[in-house]
């Protein structure tokens, strides 16, 4: 029977490097069930040490494919003996770990259209797979493939204002180029290449399922404006590449309805839909329901920065993906490396080891620190890529220390200011009503939030993104149902919790900062011409 529409539940998957993950949200987007598998613990079989094999040569990186099938075996099940009625599940959606691929051997599409309910999915795909080892997005191998790449696209940049990036080594299509040349047996064995998400997708459809635009984009071959192949990247990868990857298409698509397996072995309505799966960095950005002008700032090891972008102008720094609740926007993902152990170890010299004595030196200072400027790349940056402490007094004179209240205000400052640099050259703008969302460790402090502030002259308001990725795909199954009558993703989750507003910026903030950020920009080119050296 067909549950009434007040009864409906959506399901968010995220097949994540370390585990799967699965939230169900009610009607209203209320949280109702959550679970997960984790890899190492619960799947000791496949000897993964945090989901991943590291190899020999300490650059390839991979995951064996079953282990993700059995995973959503285990997962299901715990859900079928916890009493979870599938019936209810009106759309399901999810996400996978980006750039991975999966390698589905000739005669796989049959398989999987035939599956036998009385099976387990890892029993049934078994010899499914014509690389049992999928390459991972931790995956550093394809140096020599990038630098092909890249020579075909008209150099690293040429590359970016294609596909949105300049050749990374985890992108897929440098990790497929590198499968061709070492496996080219394996390789011609292949009839269908996919993503770890659109592999995810093609399970619960029982047929392949097309790559969405989002993830699509951080493969190194999609040109990002046209929404289509580029072909002068597939030409430079691999032979017969576009009949392996199949379509692309917008990620809000309804791909079809869960195949008959989980109808019968689990009890799910034939009805119930299957929305393109995504990356988890674009299922994030859904789960924090990011909007227009908004920055998302992730603070932990390292420090992630997503942003919502309208007009992008791509650049050898960061990435630029296709937007997965639009496809009349982009996002941009920005990595810091230089994150919470630099902000530490500042504390550790500066405050004797006590955040209460780093906020004080904070509101001790002036807001913009007399003009003073640090960069603190303890180790290798990867925006920019240079290393080094490099403190500049106000006339720009490099300095060799700061008193220990502006060190850390310096500190703190220059992450923002980076932060904000390298957004805006990727073509992002603060606009009237932009919130930066902050989430990890440092975002508990509010007097480093009260810079975060200062320097985007915009407020900053707190959200937990521990399980980000899977929420928004629950959010973005319930948006796909509703898509195509021109329902706005952000009007289809209005109902989600807010995030928590927790400062605001200092009157005059702007006028501080403007002149700031302009020599900011400019000392850390300097910097980063200095380290090439
Ligand atoms: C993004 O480009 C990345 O490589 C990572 O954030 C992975 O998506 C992690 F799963």
């Amino acid at each position: 029977m067909m549950a009434a529409a007040a009864d409906g539940c959506y399901l968010g998957l995220d097949f994540s490097t370390q585990q799967l993950k699965v939230i169900a949200v009610d009607h209203n987007l209320n949280v109702i069930y959550q679970n997960n598998v984790q890899f190492d613990d619960e799947l000791p079989e496949y000897k993964t040490q945090g989901g991943v094999h590291v190899h020999g040569d300490k650059l390839t990186v991979t995951s064996p494919v079953l282990m993700w099938v059995q995973a959503l075996d285990i997962l299901l099940e715990k859900m079928k003996n916890a009493g979870f009625d599938f019936g209810r599940v009106k759309a399901l959606s999810g996400s996978g770990q980006q750039h991975g691929s999966v390698y589905w051997r000739a005669g796989a599409r049959q398989v999987l259209q035939n599956l036998a309910y009385d099976k387990p999915l890892h029993e049934l795909l078994q010899g499914c797979f014509a690389v049992a080892d999928s390459p991972v997005w931790m995956d550093s191998s394809t140096t020599e493939q990038c630098q092909l790449l890249e020579k075909a696209a008209g150099g690293a940049q040429g590359l970016a204002e294609i596909t949105g990036s300049r050749a990374y080594e985890r992108f897929t299509g440098n990790q497929i180029a590198k499968v061709f040349k070492t496996s080219p047996g394996l390789y011609n064995e292949t009839e269908k290449i996919s993503l770890v998400s659109s592999f995810a997708a093609s399970l619960f459809l029982g047929d392949y399922a097309a790559i969405d635009y989002s993830d699509g984009s951080g493969m190194n071959l999609m040109d990002i404006f046209a929404k289509q192949w580029a072909q002068p990247c597939l030409r430079a990868t691999a032979p017969q590449l576009e009949e392996k990857l199949g379509p692309l298409v917008p990620s809000m698509t309804v791909l079809g309805s869960v195949s008959p397996y989980f109808v019968r072995r689990y009890g799910f309505s034939p009805d119930c839909g299957v929305v393109a799966f995504t990356g988890d960095n674009p299922g994030s950005l859904a789960g924090m329901r990011l909007q227009e002008g908004d920055i998302a700032v992730s603070l932990g090891t390292s420090d992630t920065v997503f942003l919502w972008i309208q007009d992008p102008k791509p650049a050898v720094k960061g990435h630029i993906f296709c937007n997965p609740v639009t496809s009349q926007a982009f996002m941009a993902l920005l990595c810091f490396k230089n994150g919470s152990l630099t902000r530490e170890r500042i504390r550790n010299e500066c405050a004797e080891g006590s955040w209460e004595e780093f906020s004080k030196a904070l509101r001790a200072v002036p807001m913009g620190n007399e003009g003073n400027i640090g960069m603190y790349f303890d180790a290798m940056e990867i925006t920019p890529a240079a290393v080094g402490v490099h403190r500049f007094d106000k006339d720009d004179n490099k300095v060799e220390g700061f008193p220990k209240e502006r060190e850390i205000r310096a500190v703190i400052e220059g992450q923002f200011l980076a932060k904000r640099v390298h957004a805006e050259q990727l073509g992002y703008k603060i606009i009237p009503g932009t919130r930066v969302l902050a989430t990890g460790g440092a975002s508990s402090n509010t007097d480093i939030l009260q810079v975060l502030a200062d320097v985007f002259n915009a407020p900053v308001f707190t959200i937990d993104t521990a399980n980000s990725a899977c929420l928004g795909c629950a959010y973005r199954a319930r948006h796909g149902l509703i898509a195509d009558q021109g329902v706005r993703f952000s009007e289809a989750v209005r109902d989600a919790p807010e995030p928590r507003l927790a400062v605001t910026p200092m009157p005059g903030a702007e006028q501080v900062f403007v002149p700031l950020l302009k020599r900011y920009a400019e000392l850390e080119e300097k910097v980063f011409l200095e380290s090439k050296q």
